[in-house]
């Protein structure tokens, strides 16, 4: 069943506290821990836990395992970021990236499909289908959240854009605009962050494009208007605020390979074995969390993904 999205002003108190049921009291305060009690009961008060964005959605489908109850406070996912076109330090995305303009915005697509041309965001996803994922992120740095995501598949965008049989890849950029992305006039990348996907990974249901999280659309320093969400890989794959999709039949070089290749692979599964060169990728500190904890193969959702590589070497495939 499609939930349809009505405008904020149009939700009766009662439908905005069902959409927050994961964010029921109970479910909050057991994942409090950032920064305090304080503020986060507030999250739950009907027309608070909503803003005027407030997206509709169903709920979860693909996480066979139930994580509502680790959910990463919304402060820590929207105030400690990497987002390095606003700045090094994770809090600098934050305080940087309001200088964003996300409406309107236009995305690029090219290469070999069936329909290239220039989108806005609304012709790409459905807004009428949105679904919530709560997906464990993990980044390369060792760390890690719990997100509730509000997004769509991304086998569904590319449905869209109908890749031809030479489409063995996907590419996405960020925007360039020093302007818009003051973190972009030092060159710490290549600009535009570029990051890609073989054809099969795209497709795979786990895959999405957000445009959301915590029920809300995505803060611009979380890659609004819409991002990449790949949970198996390491986060540096979701790739923020696309303006370009190519389909390609050559594994495309990323941002982070071109930086420092021996670092960074193009699968960048999470992987507690294989370790990065300067430190170890067995375990994780789960923001919020005291103890660090054991990183999962895949991130834990091998036995959805981990068929995508049999056969292949994932220490030479890194
Ligand atoms: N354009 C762009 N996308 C990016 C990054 C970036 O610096 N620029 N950082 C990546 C990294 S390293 C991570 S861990 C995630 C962080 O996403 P979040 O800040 O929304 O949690 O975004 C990824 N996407
Ligand atoms: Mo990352």
């Amino acid at each position: 069943m499609l939930i349809k999205i009505k405008n904020s002003w149009e939700l009766s108190e009662n439908e905005v506290t069902a959409h927050s049921v994961y964010l029921s009291r109970r479910e909050i305060l057991k994942t409090v821990g950032f920064m305090g009690v304080g503020a986060a009961s507030s999250l739950i008060m009907p027309g608070i836990a909503l803003a005027d964005d407030g997206l509709k959605v169903q709920p979860n489908k693909y996480d066979g395992h139930d994580i509502r109850n680790e959910l990463t406070d919304i402060r820590a996912v929207q105030g400690y970021n990497n987002f390095y076109e606003f700045g090094m330090e994770k809090d600098d995305p934050a305080r940087n990236s309001h200088s964003l303009i996300t409406e309107p915005w236009t995305v690029t697509v090219d290469g070999d499909c069936e329909n290239p041309g220039k989108f806005a965001v609304e012709d790409l996803i459905d807004f009428n289908a949105l679904e919530e994922r709560i997906y464990r992120m993990r980044c390369v740095e060792a760390w890690s959240m719990v997100i509730p995501w509000v997004g769509v598949s991304l086998s569904e965008v590319i449905k869209k854009l109908k890749p031809t049989s030479n489409a063995k890849y996907i590419y996405f950029e960020t925007l360039v605009d020093e302007e818009q992305m003051p973190g972009q006039r030092r060159g710490v990348i290549k600009w535009p962050y570029r990051e890609g996907l073989r054809m099969d990974e795209a497709m795979h249901p786990l895959t999405i494009m957000a445009v959301g999280l915590y029920g809300k659309k995505l803060a611009n320093q979380n890659g609004a208007p819409m991002r990449l969400v790949v949970p198996w890989k390491y986060g540096f794959k979701g790739v923020k605020s696309i303006v370009k999709i190519s389909f390609v039949e050559k594994e495309p070089n990323s941002s982070w390979m071109r930086l420092a290749p021996n670092e960074y692979g193009f699968y960048a599964n999470v992987n507690p074995n294989v370790p990065h060169p300067r430190w170890s990728q067995a375990t994780e500190r789960r923001i919020g969390d005291f103890r660090r904890r054991d990183t999962l193969m895949f991130n834990g959702y091998g036995e959805q993904v981990a068929h995508l590589y049999d056969g292949m070497n994932l220490r030479r495939y890194y």
